[in-house]
């Protein structure tokens, strides 16, 4: 009895079930008869996205990518939603429309791919210069079938729409409050998977997105759409800051230079170097604690720190940088200008008018060019180098890329500097003056390209005798498996891609008549807790001291501020023993390097916002984005309006309230000239001439 009783229950249960699936597959099916339109919207348009990755980043990581997949469905969806506000038979025209302009925004993305290696930008393609490139390209290009490959979505979807004519889907009448209810439950079903995009965004692909240098990261992990979308809000901000306020930073700016010098002061240094080329690098996150640091009695930085010791070497320097890091470095070093307050110059002031010391150096007859080995877009390079000044900028499709040559985010900084010598050879050559700055890549964050880097062990050996006599080598982790640890592994890489790149040089004569400048653009940025390790590591406990052990040595965060500083070095070959071989302590930043180095090679900026050192000494101040600054006598942090004494001597509120004052005067100037192109003599004509009649 209880049998047939179960086998009673199993069935009823069965047939329930199978009800259930039958209803849900008809529920399914009934959804797709009834929202066909609207789902070959989304798929297509999901597809040509993914498409258009799978054509330019060629990996499975790339075009398979779950989050871009995701947030390409949220954006489709939530446009398609919208679509249901409409009759049925004005649908297609809405989802057509809206379909022919996402294909637009793949194909141009496509073409723009081809010759350029990136995503396109709208404020790009609306310089008439970069329409004008676009445009040679797209007839170059038409025979290129993949670009070609989107339109199909607008054709299938053409095709859905007939076929659905044809068999009188559109007389189908619905309710305005049931169009109403459809748009309004696709639009909470958007909602749900905007909320797991969002869950799962790290917070390196949050800080990427705002900080947009490196675009197809970007594309990777947001799809083209919210790219496109981020893009044009990023060329939208730019001028709706620069609407508003000109009268008053141009009074500022006017007020600013009211005594700015026509000519430079001079001193012992001034045109040392005139006519001499120049070769600038941008040693990528080199930091001046790496000088002279060693592991077990071996160099992290050998090259680095001859360098340091044969030339002039400027110990307490540091660089400016705000979000747009090396960008950020490299609009300090070539302009003395500060880093906007909101944005990056490189990304949205690109088409500013710059003072700028390739400029100034074409004015002297110098050829001047710039180097780097990757993509020429990250950081909106290829734009503003050319505003800068560079008449050629060497990037990533000038290179022999091999990616068994790898190491960190692209080409290996050997190989670079490998090639590079053998095009300064060749420039040389043609030039007879020349200046060129290369930017090192592989000693980039996160540094876990570890087995790339070479042996270099960062813990502690000791030879320990027993009591017998016998001796043993006792091995204590220390750095080895951290973070910093990692970061030293990689600098003592990339300082043996530099001391191959001097060598290289010097081979081919390249040396003679050259002088290197060197500056770290900007430090590893790990946290503080990794350098506590460094200095306070317990050999017996293999953790960091107590901080009640007398050998524990303070690291606050002063101390780590003041740790980030970065090398800045000039050298010659001949310079060592001579009188210009030596340590220059004063305070020194990026901003300071333009006037330094136009003291010594000739040329100079009345509207640089640091000074040349040699002029200034002591009294310089160094200050930073976020309003705190350095000088030779304390470090102030002005969000908790505190300092470090760095000498004995006393420190008076008077003093700090003016340095406060003339850092918040100097960082509103800068941002001023960038975002108002106070530089630009054709749009501020009149002002020029107040300031020059003065
Ligand atoms: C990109 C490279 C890195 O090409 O210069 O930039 P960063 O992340 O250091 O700003
Ligand atoms: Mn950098």
């Amino acid at each position: 009895m209880k049998i047939v009783k179960n086998a009673y229950k199993n069935l009823k249960k069965n047939i329930k079930n199978r009800i259930r699936v039958i209803k849900r597959d008809h529920l399914v099916r009934e959804y797709f008869k009834n929202n066909v339109l609207f789902i070959a919207f989304v798929i297509t348009g999901v597809l040509n996205s993914t498409i258009l990755r799978f054509l330019c980043m060629h990996s499975l990581e790339n075009y398979l990518s779950i989050k871009a997949i995701l947030a390409d469905t949220i954006v489709v969806t939530t446009i398609g939603a919208f679509g249901y506000l409409f009759k049925p038979k004005d649908r297609f025209a809405y989802y057509f429309g809206f379909c022919i302009f996402l294909t637009a925004i793949c194909m141009i993305n496509s073409v723009y791919y081809t010759f350029y290696t990136s995503f396109a930008s709208v404020s790009m393609l609306s310089l008439t210069q970069y329409v004008i490139d676009v445009g040679d390209a797209v007839v170059e290009n038409v025979l290129q079938i993949k670009d070609l490959v989107y339109i199909l979505s607008p054709l299938a979807l053409l095709a859905i729409h007939l076929r659905l004519k044809k068999k009188n889907y559109y007389k189908k009448v619905d309710l305005k409050s049931e169009r109403k209810k459809k748009m309004l439950g696709t639009l909470s079903f958007s909602g749900l998977l905007l909320i797991i995009f969002l869950v799962t965004l790290t917070s390196l692909d949050v800080s990427r997105f705002f900080k947009q240098w490196n675009k197809e990261y970007i594309v990777m992990r947001f799809g083209i759409y919210v790219y496109q979308a981020n893009d044009l809000v990023a060329s939208v901000q730019p001028k709706v800051n620069s609407m508003f306020g000109y009268d008053k930073a141009s009074k500022e700016f006017n007020d600013y230079f009211a005594d700015a010098k026509e000519r430079p002061d001079t001193n012992q240094y001034t045109n040392i170097f005139e006519g001499k080329n120049v070769i600038v690098i941008h040693a990528e996150s080199m930091m001046t604690n790496t000088i002279d640091l060693k592991f077990n009695g071996e160099d992290v930085a050998p090259n680095l720190s001859k360098l340091a010791h044969e030339g002039m070497f400027f110990s307490n320097f540091y660089s400016q940088v705000s979000v747009g890091t090396s960008s950020d470095s490299e609009l300090t070093y070539n302009t003395s200008l500060m880093p906007t307050k909101s944005g990056t110059a490189f990304v949205s002031y690109y088409n500013r008018d710059y003072i700028s010391i390739p400029k100034l150096l074409n004015e002297k007859g110098y050829y001047t060019f710039s180097m780097h080995a990757n993509n020429a877009d990250f950081w909106n390079r290829r734009a503003m180098h050319k505003s800068l000044g560079y008449k050629r900028f060497y990037s990533k499709t000038d290179y022999e890329i091999d990616k068994e040559k790898f190491v960190g985010l692209g080409l290996s900084d050997e190989e670079f500097f490998r090639q590079s010598v053998d095009k300064i050879e060749k420039i040389n050559n043609k030039h007879d003056k020349w200046y060129g700055l290369l930017i090192m890549l592989s000693n980039h964050t996160p540094f876990s390209d570890v087995e790339k880097y070479g042996e270099f062990p960062v813990d502690i050996k000791e030879t320990v005798t027993n009591e017998d006599g016998t001796t043993e080598e006792v091995v204590y982790p220390y750095m080895e498996g951290t973070k910093l640890g990692n970061y030293f592994k990689s600098m003592h890489y990339a300082d043996g891609a530099l001391g191959q790149f001097i060598a290289g040089l010097d081979e081919k004569g390249l040396l003679d008549n050259t002088v290197i400048v060197l500056y770290g653009d900007h430090d590893a940025r790990l946290p503080k807790k990794n350098y506590n390790r460094l200095y306070n590591y317990d050999k017996e406990t293999d953790d960091v001291l107590d901080e009640e052990d007398p050998n524990y040595k303070e690291y606050d965060s002063y101390q780590y501020e003041l740790g980030r500083k970065v090398p800045f070095i000039i050298w010659t070959k001949d310079m060592k023993g001579t009188k210009l071989n030596f340590t220059d302590t004063n305070t020194m930043g990026m901003y300071d390097v333009a006037p330094t180095l136009g003291n010594m090679f000739g040329f100079y900026n009345k509207y640089a916002l640091g000074h040349d050192i040699f002029n200034i000494k002591e009294n310089n101040l160094v200050c930073f984005p976020n309003g705190n600054w350095v000088n030779n006598k304390m470090y102030y942090n002005s969000q908790k309006a505190a300092y470090l004494p760095l000498t004995e001597e006393p420190i008076s509120e008077e003093e700090i309230a003016q340095n406060n004052e003339y850092t918040n005067k100097l960082l509103d100037v800068s941002n001023n000239i960038i975002v108002f192109d106070l530089l630009n003599d054709e749009k501020n004509k009149e002002l020029k001439e107040v300031i020059d009649n003065k």
